[in-house]
């Protein structure tokens, strides 16, 4: 009964604090600027809205948290993209998130969540996300999201100030990783502890990116019945491949496995929600800033049903007579 949404909603998410590097606000602007919707919109018969930006300016309160920079502005913007996700979804369109650093993962989720209670979360990325403020090297929300989402470690947690709208429901059983490369000590003991099924790039190395993806998404849902988030960090890619990018980590995904993950993802006719974080315009020269943007396009195509044979013209049988 699955099959793949043609409507698509837009969120921009101009959002750094989830990091200290100046410049991944500007990635909505500058994807919008390369014509971000126009090339969507040349997918086969997609109907593309844009839903404009989140405001991730205003908060109120403060949170003073140890070891964790800016939680009440990330805890604002967040709240306002979980029910702009939400708005998205309940309009029967598939939510592309634009963002951003990987801190604002926790209200596209949190947002899906509240749709469709059985979703699964594919976290692609370099890093597993996954720290608390008592196990982070860097005090920066943008590698604590999945921690903060997830329910099994909510008592690893203190009290948040200004995060009461974000009940943690999410179960750790529904999420895989796939890109690991740079996995902090306490992440990799979360990760075995709850048997995250994880294909790191040794793991698709040996068994390349089809069964990788294939096998995470046969164990998080057996019988193909549950609607798919994807949360893609664009350092999942090789650093050659995505260079505008705050924490950068060589040897990663080709542009291609990127592009097949994706496909392969969108063949499920499952996915409802996409997220693609971490792209910095500011960093690197102008052909790296290029090169990653169209990366991230690229990516968002596959995801969206671009097929690489291309499409012939809808509904014709033949070539225009002269
Ligand atoms: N990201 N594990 C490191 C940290 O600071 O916790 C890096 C996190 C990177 C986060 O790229 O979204
Ligand atoms: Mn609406
Ligand atoms: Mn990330
Ligand atoms: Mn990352």
């Amino acid at each position: 009964p699955w099959k793949p949404l043609k409507k698509v909603g837009i969120i921009g998410v101009p959002f750094e604090k989830g990091q200290k590097k100046y410049g991944v606000s500007v990635a909505p602007a500058a994807m919008r600027f390369a014509g971000l919707l126009n090339q969507l919109k040349e997918i086969d018969g997609l109907d593309i809205k844009d839903y404009g930006d989140v405001d991730t300016q205003t908060c109120d309160g403060r949170a003073n948290v140890e070891n964790m920079s800016d939680l009440a502005l990330v805890s604002a913007c967040n709240r306002r993209l979980s029910e702009k996700v939400t708005e998205v979804l309940k309009d029967d369109r598939l939510a592309v998130t634009i963002g951003g650093d990987h801190s604002i993962g926790v209200g596209t989720v949190d947002g899906h969540y509240n749709v469709n209670e059985d979703m699964i979360l594919i976290w692609v990325d370099a890093h597993a996300d996954l720290n608390t403020n008592k196990t982070s090297g860097s005090g920066s929300v943008h590698g604590m999201p999945v921690a903060l989402l997830v329910k099994e470690l909510s008592d690893y947690w203190p009290y948040l100030p200004t995060m009461d709208w974000q009940v943690p429901k999410f179960s750790i059983k529904n999420l895989g990783y796939i890109g690991l490369r740079s996995v902090d000590t306490y992440e990799r003991l979360a990760i075995e502890k709850y048997n995250v099924p994880t294909f790191a790039m040794e793991d698709i190395d040996q068994h390349g990116i089809v069964n990788s993806i294939n096998h995470v998404l046969q164990r998080l849902d057996p019988s193909g019945s549950k609607p798919i988030h994807v949360s893609f960090d664009i350092d999942a890619l090789d650093a050659l491949e995505a260079p505008s990018t705050g924490t950068p980590v060589r040897g990663g995904l080709s542009l291609r496995e990127g592009i097949t993950l994706m496909e392969i993802i969108h063949a499920t006719g499952r996915l409802r929600a996409v997220d693609l974080v971490e792209i910095n315009p500011a960093l690197g020269n102008e052909s790296d800033r290029n090169r990653t943007i169209e990366a991230g396009i690229c990516i968002l195509r596959a995801a969206l049903g671009s097929s690489r044979r291309g499409t012939a013209p809808r509904g014709l049988r033949d070539m225009p007579l002269q």
